[in-house]
């Protein structure tokens, strides 16, 4: 029968069980947003994980939105990523970088030469960014010109590129929780009355087209892309999320991707409060291998892989305080929780200091 701990073929990529670690932020990168020995040293504990996927990764420096978040644009960047996929693989494990563009989610403090942040159209996020120092208001960012729509995709393809350098197995394109891509999908952030907003052909047309040149630059079996259709988090929504998403994962299954990675919900929220939606037809509609993710404990997860319901799972929670996940799953063995004060603080405490099982 297969379960949890049967292997699995993403595109290009084969996995030893279905656990899928989701991409976390963790604001633990040195100077010059590079990846650290540190950072290596946690992925590396968490490599029995079938497949890791990256907290999320700027792919060029107007892509960042909050302060010692890795870049995979510059030599040093991917030097450092190299140690890291080295670690995972001499330990066995398999690991995706997730492409990552924050769009209006920053601030000229955190943007090169103290410009605007970039977005679809220039609408205000309700809320507060920190910026390293302090907590501020987000501003009005700057629409992109529709001229600059190809660079833009051209930062995607040759982060994509870099990954390979690095030696990542694949990457993952964030399209979901209000980043940039995310923000043209949705109607709410989505003024636009070129070809890249308006209807929901137009407001996925980015996304798409990202795809398309990551795809032609290593290969759809080495890509997969994430959506997240109701999370409200950084202040986007969508009038008819249903229609949008599924319009858009019809569109997925013209490039074979390795995977979808769909992120059920919104956010740590109990499930009863979360926007209806019908995550089933995406399951039917989308012919490729599906992840899924939020919310998941062993016993579901095991449902979800034995119904057919999904091929793989994401932990965010479990993965992050448990490195061990799949061996405790396996034995039944009980769990360590998450310290949320050192999510993004605390160098190795919270971060590499999570215990092993005994024995
Ligand atoms: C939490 C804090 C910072 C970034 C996401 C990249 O939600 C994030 C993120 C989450 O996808």
């Amino acid at each position: 029968m297969t379960d949890l701990f049967s292997p699995l073929r993403l595109g290009a990529i084969e996995l030893a069980n279905r656990v899928v670690m989701s991409p976390l932020t963790r604001c633990r990168a040195g100077t010059g947003n590079v990846p650290t020995d540190l950072m290596a040293e946690y992925y590396r504990q968490r490599a029995s994980a079938g497949l890791i996927i990256t907290e999320a990764t700027p792919v060029c420096p107007e892509g960042h939105g909050y302060p010692r978040t890795p870049g995979i644009y510059t030599a040093e960047q991917i030097s450092g990523w190299k140690k890291i996929t080295q670690a995972v693989h001499a330990a066995g494990g398999r690991i995706v970088i997730q492409l990552w563009h924050v769009g209006r989610i920053s601030h000229p403090d955190l943007q090169p030469n103290g410009v605007l942040p970039v977005a679809p159209s220039a609408l205000r996020p309700a809320g507060q960014v920190f910026t390293g120092q302090e907590m501020k208001d987000f501003v009005t960012p700057r629409a992109l010109e529709s001229s600059e729509i190809p660079g833009l995709i051209a930062s995607y393809a040759q982060a994509a590129r870099n990954a390979m350098a690095a030696g990542f197995d694949g990457v993952e394109v964030h399209a979901g929780n209000g980043y940039l891509l995310d923000q043209f999908l949705r109607s709410s952030s989505n003024q636009r009355t070129d070809a890249y907003g308006g209807s929901k052909e137009n407001r996925a047309r980015l996304l798409l087209e990202v795809l398309d040149g990551v795809c032609a630059a290593i290969g759809s079996e080495r890509v997969g892309v994430r959506l997240s259709p109701v999370t409200p988090f950084n202040d986007l929504h969508d009038e008819h999320p249903q229609e949008t998403f599924e319009y858009v994962t019809a569109q997925l299954n013209r490039f074979s991707l390795a995977f979808l990675d769909l992120l059920q919900g919104m956010g740590g929220a109990p499930k009863e409060q979360w926007i209806p939606f019908d995550y089933e037809r995406l399951r039917v509609l989308y012919t490729g291998k599906l992840i899924r993710n939020n919310g998941y404990d062993f016993a579901s997860a095991q449902e979800a892989i034995t119904t057919g319901a999904a091929d793989a799972i994401a932990f965010g929670r479990l993965l992050l305080a448990n490195p061990d996940l799949v061996e405790r799953f396996r034995r039944g063995a009980p769990l360590n929780a998450p310290d949320y004060e050192k999510l993004y603080t605390g160098e190795e405490k919270g971060y590499t200091d999570y215990p092993f099982l005994a024995g």
